[in-house]
């Protein structure tokens, strides 16, 4: 991916690849921690982290919000002089993410059916765009090197969905829903995606008085093996994730965090083709921090994929926003690194620049913006992990399991009456002290280094 790949023409001109400058440098446009080929342990940041730009708010979300239009120029979405037609831009829109991808050097991309191929209502003009822009991207994909993180389909937009897709009350949607991820497997198999995202759009409720939640939920289960059945049929052998939010744009949805989701997959059996992708703004939404439900999804083994961004402290709703706090990368890269890493999985940056950021170059700053927030996130938490007292420190907090009575109970040796018995002859516990203070301390040493 040396030379920035360029379709029929340049769509972010004046902006070449995005180099590694270093903190020494005040370019905007170059990373100052994100050194693709550096070497972090026994792998390269590019190989750690696995960046990914989402293509629906890059491309397709020109900024518009529930008071008004969108306040960005896309030159992809603007009527072309000929040839103008919802597969003509869709064409140029291409044209324009490749380019974006290739000059910022991620090595992948995910997007949903109906970003990349204009809708119908009719399935077989959607199954036409849809495989006509399938073949263009494997093209483009051939020609940078960039490749599929994970393919979805929009089960949410069209308003034949208002009730939800796999959840609706009316066998017809659920089918309907069936024939778009269908086609978003097919699309995601023929792309060589590395996984295969579902995230429950409006599968949820906004009242119980006319909800029937058992049975919603029992046809979900039904409607993600019969998904997961197809897809092994056609040879796809990535990883099937599920995407957690607790609400927006239902008032309850179904799949609320990673532990409802856990429970969920293991209650249907579902648990050994599925895991999680979590996204940091839809854990702090459910009343979490972006940490807890990794940590949570990673202690199921579940812990499948990122999607990169963050909320915002003020207002409880899903802003979507760049990823820039070091205390949140460095609190996801610790739980990443304790489990060996995310592949298949990777960073998807589904996240979008602000309605009042509107050049062209506000997009890459964003991008910058986020990978070199994980890449640095990424540095510190292996520098904890591997030249700190931090594990040692958490090790000894449970050194009464290790041996003696406590290493008994964690093998099952003991039986109630003897925690009784063991507790009736040892007086009162001594106090000791969590050290949260000196845990963040450490942090603060580390990350200032
Ligand atoms: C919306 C979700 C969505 C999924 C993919 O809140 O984050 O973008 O990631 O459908
Ligand atoms: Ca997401
Ligand atoms: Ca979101």
């Amino acid at each position: 991916m040396s030379t920035p790949f360029i379709g029929k023409r340049e769509y972010f001109p004046g902006i070449g690849r995005i180099p590694y400058e270093g903190l020494g440098s005040d370019n905007p446009l170059a990373f100052k921690h994100y050194d693709a080929n550096k070497k972090i342990g026994d792998k390269t940041m590019a190989e750690h982290l696995r960046f990914a730009v989402c293509y629906w708010h890059s491309f397709c979300n020109a900024g518009h919000d529930p008071f008004g239009p969108g306040t960005r120029h896309y030159p992809w979405d603007a009527p072309l002089a000929a040839n103008d037609s919802p597969l003509a831009r869709a064409e140029a829109k291409i044209d324009a993410a490749f380019e974006f991808f290739t000059k910022l050097g991620v090595p992948y991309y995910c997007f949903h059916d109906i970003d990349m191929a204009p809708d119908a209502d009719d399935v077989a003009t959607y199954e036409k765009n849809l495989k006509h822009m399938v073949a263009l991207a494997k093209d483009r994909q051939k020609a940078s090197g960039v490749k599929l993180l994970w393919g979805t389909a929009n089960l949410f937009s069209h308003p034949r969905y208002m009730n939800g897709a796999a959840t609706n009350p009316d066998f017809a949607v659920v089918a309907r829903a069936a024939a778009q991820v269908k086609n978003a497997l097919d699309a995601t198999v023929e792309l060589g995606g590395e996984n295969y995202v579902f995230w429950g759009g409006r599968e949820g409720y906004a009242s119980l008085h006319n909800t029937n939640m058992k049975r919603e939920l029992d046809h979900m289960a039904r409607f993600l093996t019969m998904a997961r059945d197809y897809g092994r049929s056609i040879g796809f052998n990535g990883v099937y994730l599920i995407e957690p939010k607790p609400m927006e744009p239902m008032k309850h949805q179904y799949d609320f965090d990673s532990a409802t989701v856990a429970g969920f997959l293991l209650k249907h059996g579902l648990d050994r083709d599925f895991k999680l992708n979590i996204e940091a703004n839809h854990a702090t939404l459910s009343g979490h921090t972006f940490e807890h439900d990794l940590q949570v999804a990673s202690d199921h083994g579940l812990l499948g994929s990122i999607d990169a961004n963050r909320g915002n402290a003020q207002n409880g709703w899903d802003t979507d926003q760049f990823p820039t706090d070091l205390y949140d990368t460095v609190g996801a890269m610790l739980v990443v690194l304790r489990q060996g890493g995310l592949a298949p999985g990777g960073l998807n940056f589904d996240a979008k620049v602000r309605r009042e950021s509107t050049d062209a170059e506000d997009l890459f700053l964003a991008h910058i913006g986020g990978m070199d927030a994980f890449a640095r996130g990424l540095e510190v938490a292996h520098a904890l992990l591997t030249r700190s007292p931090w594990e040692t420190w958490r090790q000894q907090r449970y050194a009464s399991f290790d041996s003696g009575a406590g290493k008994d109970f964690e093998n099952g040796k003991l039986k109630f009456a003897d925690l009784h018995a063991l507790a009736s002859s040892s007086g009162e516990p001594a106090k000791i002290s969590g050290r949260q203070e000196r845990y963040e301390n450490l942090l603060n040493q580390y990350l200032l280094r």
